[in-house]
Order: structure tokens, then C-alpha cells, then sequence
């Protein structure tokens, strides 16, 4: 069993990352564009603010690990490679800020108690976006069944590697 408190809180939210990853790659076609309710953003929105609040949290509490703020938070991007890519830069920022700063003993500049805060504030906050994508992928009439879905996200929670 892994003993170091911090790998293991880092590891967490490189799984959270990977889920949202894993559900943008098996969303079905025009999955991007779905919504839930008429003048609520689509997926491919959801997918872009949820990039945007990392960078921009990143940036104004620990700006020597800040990567570029793309310049719309809620984007409607149209490639998922573009947005897998923004996905992975963003938590690879998290990752680093929430890190030295653990390992420096500093707070973060601007908000939260702990920097770990960053993290578990994150978290929550992309769990929230992810039954918002469910929902929006049902009420467009192309749901994700739970067979495909299960194993790509609460399995990557659970299952033991
Ligand atoms: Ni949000």
C-alpha cells in the first residue's frame, strides 16, 4: 500500500483527470454538442470551463506553475483533441501548483486553507460538470449506458491497479 500521503492525493486527481478524458472519448457522435435544456451550455462548454477554472485558479494562487489562460471560458471547441489536450496540460498545472507548494510549506497565493484545498475544490467542482454531461448526453437522446460508462469512470476510482 502506498504510505506517502501526497502521491497518493496527486494520483486522486490524476484519476479525476482521466475520467473527464475517458468520457470525452467515448462520447457518441455529436455528443460535443449536446445540452440538457435549451440555453444551457453543451458538452464541449462544460468540458472548456472546466479547463478555464484550473488555469485561472492555477494562475492567481501559484503563478510559477501557470500555463496559458485560454482566452474563453466557455468555448464551444469542436475538436476533442483540443480539448483532451487542454485536459491534460490544465491538470499537469494543477499538479505542479498544488505540489511545490505542498512541498514548500507555502499557501497558496489568493484563496483556500491548504493547498490540497485546490485539489479537493477541483475535484468536486468537475464531479458536478460530469453528471451535467450525463444529463445533457440523455436529454439529447444519446445516453451513455452504464456498461460503457461504469468501468471508464467510477471504475477508475475503484478498481485496484
Ligand atoms: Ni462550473
Amino acid at each position: 500500500m502506498e504510505t506517502d500521503l501526497l502521491d497518493v492525493l496527486l494520483g486522486a486527481w490524476e484519476r479525476n483527470n482521466r475520467i473527464l478524458v475517458n468520457l470525452l472519448r467515448v462520447l457518441p457522435p455529436g455528443g460535443l454538442e449536446a445540452r440538457a435544456q435549451p440555453g444551457h451550455p453543451t458538452v464541449a462548454q462544460m468540458l472548456t470551463h472546466v479547463v478555464y477554472v484550473r488555469v485561472i485558479l492555477v494562475e492567481e494562487n501559484a503563478p510559477e506553475a501557470a500555463v496559458p489562460v485560454p482566452g474563453e471560458e466557455w468555448e464551444a471547441q469542436s475538436d476533442p483533441e483540443v480539448i483532451a489536450r487542454d485536459l491534460e496540460a490544465s491538470a499537469a498545472a494543477v499538479r505542479e501548483a498544488v505540489r511545490g507548494r505542498i512541498v514548500q510549506g507555502r499557501m497558496l497565493d489568493d484563496r483556500y486553507d491548504h493547498p490540497l484545498l485546490l485539489l479537493q475544490h477541483l475535484i468536486w467542482h468537475e464531479g458536478y460538470h460530469h453528471g451535467q454531461i450525463k444529463l445533457a448526453l440523455q436529454a439529447a437522446g444519446t445516453p451513455l449506458p452504464d456498461d460503457v460508462a461504469g468501468p471508464l469512470t467510477w471504475g477508475v476510482w475503484m478498481r485496484r491497479s
